[in-house]
């Protein structure tokens, strides 16, 4: 049996030069001809004339808001490989079952089993073999239902949740999830934005975005933190330029240049296509790994210290006194930081803060945006807190061009957690579950996707079903959570494409194959859409275009239903099937359960959707333990890195979304048909003794024993901060120890591992 994950193909990797800017022709050219290929002129034209359309369907791929006003042609080279990638008319054929044993697809590459084409039957491998075989839909609901049923308590199951899932499925899942009597719904959110979730909850009373899609073009500077938007959210480059158009300054805070905060080359403007396209960041601000706590509170203590110089000019005194409390503790902890640390842990000069304290004191209006690169650190809860400080002490916080936004990931992620997936939601949530549909909800805490992970490792957890996502890849510690996933009695996985999960397996296991948001989704009542939330908290709807690629496809939302009749039985007073047949029925729950949804079916047919309320953003209002935004003290803890040491981080390539490789290119970063590399700064190369184009074995450090490494790895010199490397997740998860989390948030800490470079002993695999 093979225990780590299999490696893609490296023997064809070239390194050749980075881009220094994003997009323009040949992001369009690479997005549309795998399209055209696949899927030839007709059904292309269908499907990318739709996506992110006011009448059509919601990309799949990040949660980037649609502006008012839209282009023919609303969509970016990533989103476009996302609808290729999930439109293809390739179906996995049924020979492939007979074909392929487990342990053949154990030893294939998350790439091969993307490329396979959709899954359009359900397969269920029986206890003891090593085939999956087509089963019945029905057949598939009553083995769900008798192994959950046989459970000794319904904490003995968990439901994970990918950020993929509508609002509806959403709600109807966590629905059936709780009547079946248990609060374990962890989520790819779990790895994600939960640090964000975490700190703007306690210090704003919402965790999430203050800022509304149009504050982008109302702004004086916007600073873009840990993330890198000409790759995850390209047609955010789109409103960073038209910022910059209106005169906004945009800063970029991060270890790598990445090509899309440098220079960007519009493919929808004629410039963008002849022209040097627009200079995104006026200021680059090259941190090292970690570095974002001390440097956020670096620079309000220059906020402070000018204020001192000129009392009542920087400070938003009124806002202060109005909406804040903790102020004073804040200056008299921020007085004693010290700047050598500061240093230290930013690898920045003293001067390249004070420019960038500079243009903070002289714009009325800022946004600041962050991502994984923030989250994903140990201390990430606290850098975000001071994140919020800092906007907070000169009133950038409920006005117009200001605020914080987070830039979520997955599609609908944030609109999940709007509907209850999240192993802790709080009580008001769970009561109006209980009034609504007359049962009383589990109130004990539910596990997270680590403790999920650290259950099953215990043998805690023996059913575990997964709505969508490739958990046994994204998470943390690959070996250890692969060894995890195969003590269940039964693994369920939902899913349109073959990916690890389905090899990684349980005793027995399923794949319940479904629709994806491209296609058109009949029930009895007629054609039916679903709707979403962006990361400014708008909602819309989206309607699949095209044919289904197989008639045998089950929508998630029929999913859930058949599953909670199979599961609940007749007694269930909830009317699943319903559900099924019409998702108004759903969506008039919502809109008596979750705030902010009044109305909801009649306001989604509105063609521009609804944006949900948010207290801090329309009011300047804080539902927090003191009823106003808090601004907090945090303790600042640098990351050690031993000497001989590197701090890595594992970032996403041009060609992946999440753990789906699309191809083995990451052409910003000048790297093509590979990814077994790891970037590192030539200094530190000299400094290790190490050469460009080295192989090395990549070793984490943690003290518990366990041997954690990439073997062969090839060096690329880069210019990442100096101890500052980088490989690609998911493969370098294998690196992350499950027990390397966030404090308070408990995410993988995926943004600083340390490890060490060893040169290869072995030749080249
Ligand atoms: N095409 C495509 N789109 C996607 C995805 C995808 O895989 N492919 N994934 C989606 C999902 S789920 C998510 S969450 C988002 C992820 O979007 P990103 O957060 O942009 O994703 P990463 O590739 O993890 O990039 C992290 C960035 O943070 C920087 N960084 C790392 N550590 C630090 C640090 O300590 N400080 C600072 N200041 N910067 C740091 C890195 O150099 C890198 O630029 O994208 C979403 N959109
Ligand atoms: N080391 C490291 N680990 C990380 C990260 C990192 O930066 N570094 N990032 C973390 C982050 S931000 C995230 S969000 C997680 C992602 O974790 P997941 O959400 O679990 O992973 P994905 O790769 O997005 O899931 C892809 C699979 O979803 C299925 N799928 C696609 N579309 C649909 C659909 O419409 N319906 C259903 N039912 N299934 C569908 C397909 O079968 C596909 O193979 O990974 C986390 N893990
Ligand atoms: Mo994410």
């Amino acid at each position: 049996m093979t225990t780590t994950p299999p490696r893609e193909d490296d023997s064809q990797l070239e390194v050749g030069h980075r881009e220094t800017w994003a997009v323009g022709v040949p992001g369009i050219v690479h997005s549309m001809v795998p399209a055209i290929e696949g899927m030839g002129v007709a059904r292309t034209a269908k499907l990318m004339l739709g996506l992110n359309q006011k009448d059509g369907y919601d990309c799949p791929s990040c949660a980037w808001p649609d502006p008012d006003r839209r282009k023919a042609a609303e969509f970016c080279e990533n989103g476009a490989k996302a609808v290729t990638w999930e439109a293809t008319p390739i179906a996995v054929p049924r020979s492939f079952w007979g074909q392929h044993s487990i342990d053949d697809l154990l030893t294939r590459s998350e790439h091969w089993l993307g490329m396979q084409g959709r899954l359009v039957e359900p397969v269920y491998k029986p206890a003891g073999k090593n085939h999956y075989e087509p089963v019945s839909w029905e057949k598939a609901f009553e083995i769900i239902a008798s192994h959950l049923n046989e459970l000794e308590s319904p904490d003995e199951a968990a439901f994970y949740t990918s950020g993929r899932t509508a609002n509806e499925t959403a709600f109807a899942y966590q629905l059936f999830v709780r009547a079946f009597g248990t609060n374990n719904l962890p989520d790819c959110s779990n790895m994600c934005h939960e640090s964000t979730g975490t700190a703007m909850g306690e210090t704003l009373g919402v965790g999430k975005s203050t800022i509304a899609y149009d504050d982008f073009e109302d702004t004086d500077l916007i600073i873009v933190m840990g993330q890198n938007p000409g790759t995850n959210h390209p047609r955010m480059l789109t409103a960073l330029e038209d910022a910059k158009r209106k005169g906004a300054k945009i800063v970029a805070i991060n270890p790598l240049p990445e090509a899309g905060l440098m220079r960007y080359k519009n493919p929808q403007r004629p410039r963008g296509i002849v022209g040097h396209g627009t200079k995104i960041a006026d200021q680059f601000v090259h941190i090292r790994l970690g570095g974002d706590m001390a440097l956020m509170q670096a620079l309000s203590k220059r906020v402070l210290d000018a204020e001192r110089a000129a009392p009542g000019t920087v400070l938003d005194h009124e806002f202060l006194a109005e909406h804040c409390s903790g102020l004073e503790e804040f200056m008299a902890h921020i007085d004693h930081l010290d700047e050598a640390d500061v240093l230290e842990a930013t690898g920045l000069t003293a001067s390249e803060i004070d420019e960038l304290a500079e243009r903070y004191i002289t714009a009325d209006r800022v946004i600041i945006t962050w991502a994984m690169g923030i989250t994903q650190q140990k201390k990430a809860v606290s850098t975000i807190k001071e994140i919020v400080n800092l906007l907070l002490l000169r009133g950038n916080m409920g006005k117009p061009g200001a605020g914080a936004s987070p830039i979520r990931g997955h599609s609908n992620v944030q609109g999940d957690r709007t509907m209850g997936i999240w192993e802790k939601m709080p009580d008001a949530f769970l009561d109006a579950l209980q009034k609504e549909f007359e049962f009383d909800p589990p109130r004990k805490h539910g596990l997270d996707s680590v403790n999920a992970m650290k259950a099953m490792a215990r043998g805690d957890i023996k059913v575990w079903f997964a709505m969508g996502g490739n958990l046994v890849a994204a998470i943390s510690d690959s070996q250890v959570a692969e060894a995890a996933m195969r003590g269940t009695r039964l693994t369920v996985q939902v899913s349109t494409k073959l990916n690890r999960s389905h090899a990684v397996i349980g005793e027995e296991a399923l794949i319940l194959p479904t629709k994806g948001r491209t296609e058109l989704d009949r029930q009895a009542s007629g054609l039916q859409f679903v709707s979403v939330e962006d990361t400014v908290c708008a909602v819309h709807a989206s309607s699949g275009k095209v044919e289904p690629i197989s008639n045998h496809l089950l929508s998630e939302m029929a999913i859930v239903s058949r599953l909670a009749r199979a599961v609940l039985g007749d007694e269930s007073p909830i009317d699943w099937a319903g559900f099924e047949a019409n998702y108004d029925l759903i969506r008039d729950h919502i809109a008596n359960v979750v705030p902010g949804f009044e109305n909801f079916n009649e306001r989604i047919r509105n063609i521009d959707g609804f944006v949900l309320p948010n207290g801090p953003r329309d009011s300047r209002t804080f539902n927090t333990l003191t009823g106003r935004a808090m601004i907090t003290v945090n303790h600042l803890e640098p990351v050690v890195r031993p000497e001989g040491t590197l701090l890595l981080q594992t970032l996403r390539s041009h060609d992946q979304y999440n753990t789906t490789i699309y191809s083995l290119n990451d052409r910003y970063r000048g790297i093509k048909k590979g990814r077994s590399v790891v970037f590192v700064n030539p200094l530190d190369l000299d400094e290790l003794g190490l050469e460009d184009g080295q192989l090395v074995d990549v070793f984490s450090e943690w003290n518990d024993g366990i041997e954690r490494v990439l073997r062969s790895y090839r060096v690329v010199s880069y210019p990442s901060a100096r101890g500052c490397a980088a490989a690609y997740y998911p493969e370098a998860n294998v690196l992350v120890p499950l027990d390397s989390v966030t404090d308070e948030s408990n995410t993988p800490v995926s943004k600083a591992v340390v490890v060490r470079l060893v040169p290869a002993a072995a030749l080249v695999p």
